[in-house]
């Protein structure tokens, strides 16, 4: 039965069995993340805003995802997802914050009420929430408070069990698009699988086999969804070692393993021992990242992250455009200033690319991308994927082919809209679009790498009495204040060749992170440690000085 209100005794009820501890929560880049057993309050009142959420859409299927990612295993997090599998809307973030910081049943009433006031929610078309979780040990009793939340809100839950965060953004989407024209698929974990197989085995119709890959889980749910993805797969089509597929060891979440540790470390995960030749990837713990890497003849370790991925994905989508005769479509580029100053180049000046610059976090990248008819987005640490408007989509449908050549650039091009999860960065998913496009490329790791050479890069974090006095502008490019100190940057970095440098305060850790480049190692390390002396300086710094 649909409710016309909610039932204040039932929260208020509800809200004494969770009580909120004296801790400053922020729903921040990726929703809540910290140490598990802090969380038990902040789930509960997810529940209760992913309710709202729903009910001020008339009802639309909301998502809940909990997950701290590549944190180690102690931590734990959660974040919402809209009905079409994006990222919760911005303006809900501060309602997320608000509700989070109500300490007792008094103030989480009024918490709520302020909201259902300020957004104009009614209660009659009620609330429908679904929810999935990673490997994590304090999932369980995380759940238990989310549900919890929405029984005390009165929304309909869902539980859809273990998932990696891209799944359970596809299912949102599925449902809520389900019977509509832009049906998005089967809303069920099979229905993903057979989505992506399904274009997967399109794509590669005719290609050569590539050699198995090794994919590293970081020992968290990527495993056992992509075991279940390689059941759909003739073996003689495409296979793959899963290595770091132990989820069920306590402290093996993320340690020395996954793309977060490959990407920062530049080493090949624990449990990979790099054959020339041959290519790797790892994943992180709840599958929405992806980094490639290789060892060259002389056994040397080279990594192959986000914006490598956007390179060969808008070089072959460009070309397979042209070939499918749809030029009208244009294909843009989305990076953040974290991009190699190489891979810019790159594509604006050799691909020709358009390219876009915006602040740190997948929203915003994802926004950017919409813009474009199609739009690659990544993160240099490999969060990203390929975003078709409905126009291209359109467009792609309906175009006739004139000759058999166009006829199946144009089959590729619909298969590679399927293969691609359009509503976030997915490991999985992207993987099979770099698998199809070496194949048809016939290219190893090390063909594709040649593309550009990255410069050398280095990140710094620095920690300082509050990392908020430090504001950016463009695109996080440019700091404004501490008022003056981006003349002493820009004064520092006029000495190195090729030198870029930026510092931004993190959304995920209480410190700022300074990023480096310049046309040598020896050079990006001074470049580095200079500007992190600065902001040291600048900040009041805690603790030693940053050192190389
Ligand atoms: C979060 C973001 C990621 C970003 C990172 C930056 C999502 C899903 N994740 O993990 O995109 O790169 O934060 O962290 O948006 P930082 O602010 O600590 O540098
Ligand atoms: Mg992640």
């Amino acid at each position: 039965m649909t409710q016309m209100t909610l039932d204040q005794q039932k929260i208020r009820a509800a809200s004494d069995l969770h009580p909120t501890p004296e801790v400053n929560f922020v729903y921040g880049t990726a929703g809540f993340r910290m140490r598990a057993d802090m969380l038990d309050s902040v789930l509960f009142k997810v529940g209760i805003l992913a309710a709202l959420r729903s009910y001020k859409l008339n009802g639309a299927t909301i998502g809940v995802m909990i997950t701290a990612s590549h944190n180690p295993e102690e931590d734990n997090g959660a974040k919402l997802v809209d009905p079409r599998g994006e990222m919760l809307e911005q303006a809900w973030e501060v309602y997320a914050t608000e509700l989070a910081n109500a300490r007792d049943a008094d103030s989480i009433l009024k918490a709520v009420d302020s909201i259902v006031a300020q957004t104009g929610i009614t209660f009659d078309k009620g609330a429908n929430v679904i929810y999935g979780y990673d490997t994590r040990p304090s999932c369980a009793s995380l759940v238990k408070a989310l549900e919890d939340g929405l029984n005390a809100a009165g929304a309909k839950p869902t539980n859809f069990g273990l998932k990696s965060t891209p799944q359970l953004h596809y299912l949102v989407r599925c449902i809520n698009t389900a019977g509509t024209n832009d049906a998005y698929g089967e809303p069920t974990e099979e229905g993903y699988y057979i989505k992506l197989s399904e274009a997967f085995k399109t794509l590669m119709k005719g290609k050569p086999t590539l050699s198995p890959i090794t994919v590293d889980c970081a020992n968290g749910v990527g495993a056992p969804k992509l075991a279940d993805f390689l059941k759909y797969i003739d073996h003689d089509v495409w296979a793959a070692n899963i290595v770091n597929d132990d989820i069920n060891t306590k402290g093996k979440l993320n340690y020395n393993a996954g793309a977060d540790y490959v990407k920062t470390q530049q080493k090949a995960p624990l449990g990979a021992t790099l054959a020339p030749g041959e290519r790797y990837c790892s994943f992180d713990g709840d599958a929405d990242r992806l980094v490639y890497y290789y060892a060259d003849e002389a056994g040397v370790f080279h990594l192959l992250d986000g914006d490598k991925i956007a390179g060969l994905a808008a070089m072959f989508i460009m070309d397979l455009v042209k070939s499918a005769g749809v030029d009208s479509i244009n294909v843009g580029v989305v990076q953040t200033a974290y991009a190699n100053g190489s891979s810019t180049q790159y594509l604006t000046k050799q691909c020709q690319v358009p390219v876009s610059c915006v602040n740190t976090g997948v929203k915003h990248l994802h926004h950017e991308a919409e813009k474009y008819d199609v739009g690659v987005y990544f993160e240099a640490n490999g969060h990203g994927t390929v975003l078709f408007s409905p126009e291209a989509l359109n467009t792609i449908k309906t175009t006739e082919s004139k000759t058999p050549a166009q006829n199946t650039a144009l089959k590729q091009l619909r298969a590679l809209t399927e293969l691609i999860n359009q509503t976030v960065g997915d490991a999985l998913s992207d993987m099979l679009m770099v698998e199809v496009i070496l194949a048809h490329r016939n290219w190893t790791c090390q063909e594709w790498d040649q593309a550009y050479t990255d410069l050398p890069n280095r990140l710094v974090k620095v920690v300082v009495a509050n990392r908020y006095i430090f504001k950016t502008t463009n695109a996080e490019r440019t700091v404004v204040e501490p008022e003056g100190l981006q003349a002493e940057l820009d004064a520092i970095v006029s000495k190195y060749n090729n030198g870029r440098s930026f510092v931004r305060a993190s959304g995920t850790e209480d410190a700022v992170r300074v990023y480096a480049e310049a046309a040598t190692r020896t050079e990006t390390d001074y470049l580095a440690i200079a500007v992190a002396q600065l902001v040291y300086d600048r900040g009041g710094g805690i603790g030693s000085l940053p050192s190389i």
